[in-house]
C-alpha cells in the first residue's frame, strides 16, 4: 500500500500575468481565498508568491506576504511554502528575503540555472494590461539564475531557520546538483525532490523523461526522498496521474497551468485540486493530511 499522495497546490507564482486568466489570483485577499479553497479541496501544502495589488506584478518583499500568511494561517493548518524563486528577472538576494524573514516549514529551491522560454505568450495574450506584462513577456531570452553560490547562499540565509526545502529540480542535471549538496553535507534527507517537467529549457513531459528523472533520483537518493511531480500547462493532469499510479506525490496550481482540462481553463487552483483527487482515488490512493505530510517531510510544525 503506497503513501497518502501530498498534494502541494501552487497558488498563483509569477510566470502567468493577470491578462491570461480571470482565475489567477493577484490581491493578498484574493491568494488567501485560493490558498483556503485549496487546501479545502484537499492540498497539504501550498506554495505562495505575493504580488503587487495594482498590477499583478510579482513582489518579493517580505511585507507583500504578511496580510497572506496571517490570513492562512488563522483559516488552515496547510503547510506553507514561500517561494525563493520569485521571478526569473529578480536577484537571488531579493528571492530570498520573504523566506528569510518568515521562515515558514517550507520554501522552494531551484536547482540549476536554466532558459526559461516565454517565446510566444506576448501573441497568444495581446490584451495586456500594464506595462509590466509587456516588459516581461516581451523579454524573450531569459535565464532563470541559480548558480551553484546562488543555491548556498539561499541554504545559508535560510540554515538556522528550521525552513526545510521543495528541491524543483528542472532536469536530471538538477538532480546531481541537489546531490552535490548532499554530499557536501548541505542539505539532508527526507528530501521533497519536486520533478518538473515540460517547461521549455528544461526536460521535456514524455512518459519517458519522468522515468528518467525517478530513475536518475532513485539512485542518487534512494529512500531519503519523497518524489513530487509538476506537470507544466497541458502536461499537469497527465503527469499527475503517472506520479500517482508510480507511487510518487503530485503539484498542482494555477501556477503552473492555467487549465483543467483541454480547452477548459481552471476556474481556480481548487479545481484543479479537486481533479487531481480524483484522478489519485481512481489509482486507489488517498490525499495525505498536512499533519501527515509535516510527519513525512520532518517539517518543523
Ligand atoms: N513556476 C514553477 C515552474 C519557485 O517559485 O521557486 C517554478 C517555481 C519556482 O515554483
Ligand atoms: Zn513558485
Amino acid at each position: 500500500m503506497s503513501d497518502p499522495v501530498i498534494v502541494t497546490a501552487a497558488i498563483t507564482g509569477a510566470i502567468h500575468t493577470p491578462t491570461m486568466s480571470d482565475a489567477l489570483p493577484v490581491t493578498p485577499e484574493q491568494i488567501v481565498e485560493a490558498a483556503v479553497g485549496a487546501a479545502e479541496a484537499g492540498a497539504a501544502i501550498v506554495h505562495l508568491h505575493a504580488r503587487n495589488p495594482e498590477n499583478g506584478a510579482p513582489d518579493q518583499s517580505a511585507e507583500a506576504f504578511e496580510p497572506i500568511l496571517g490570513a492562512i494561517k488563522a483559516r488552515s493548518d496547510v503547510v506553507i511554502n514561500i517561494t525563493t524563486g520569485g521571478a526569473p528577472t529578480m536577484s537571488v538576494a531579493e528571492r530570498v528575503r520573504p523566506a528569510q524573514y518568515w521562515q515558514p516549514e517550507l520554501a522552494s529551491l531551484n536547482m540549476g540555472s536554466m532558459n526559461f522560454g516565454l517565446f510566444g505568450m506576448l501573441g497568444r495574450f495581446p490584451d495586456l494590461k500594464h506595462q509590466w506584462e509587456k516588459d516581461y513577456l516581451g523579454n524573450r531570452d531569459i535565464i532563470f539564475r541559480n548558480t551553484f553560490q546562488d543555491i548556498s547562499f539561499v541554504l545559508d540565509t535560510l540554515r538556522d531557520s528550521g525552513t526545510r526545502f521543495e528541491f524543483e529540480c528542472y532536469d536530471t542535471a538538477h538532480l546531481y546538483n541537489l546531490a552535490h549538496f548532499r554530499d557536501a553535507g548541505k542539505v539532508e534527507g527526507p528530501l521533497l525532490i519536486q520533478t518538473v517537467f515540460g517547461l521549455l529549457g528544461g526536460i521535456g513531459a514524455h512518459p519517458d523523461d519522468v522515468a528518467h528523472m525517478k530513475r536518475t533520483a532513485d539512485r542518487l537518493f534512494g529512500d531519503d526522498y519523497v518524489w513530487s511531480v509538476l506537470g507544466a500547462g497541458r502536461h499537469q493532469m497527465p503527469l499527475a496521474a503517472m506520479s500517482a499510479a508510480q507511487g510518487g506525490n503530485v503539484r498542482v496550481g494555477l501556477e503552473d497551468s492555467l487549465w483543467l482540462e483541454k480547452g477548459v481553463m481552471a476556474p481556480s487552483s481548487a479545481a484543479q485540486v479537486a481533479k487531481a483527487r480524483e484522478i489519485i482515488g481512481g489509482v486507489g490512493r488517498r490525499l495525505a493530511t498536512p499533519d501527515e505530510a509535516r510527519t513525512r517531510l520532518a517539517l518543523k510544525g
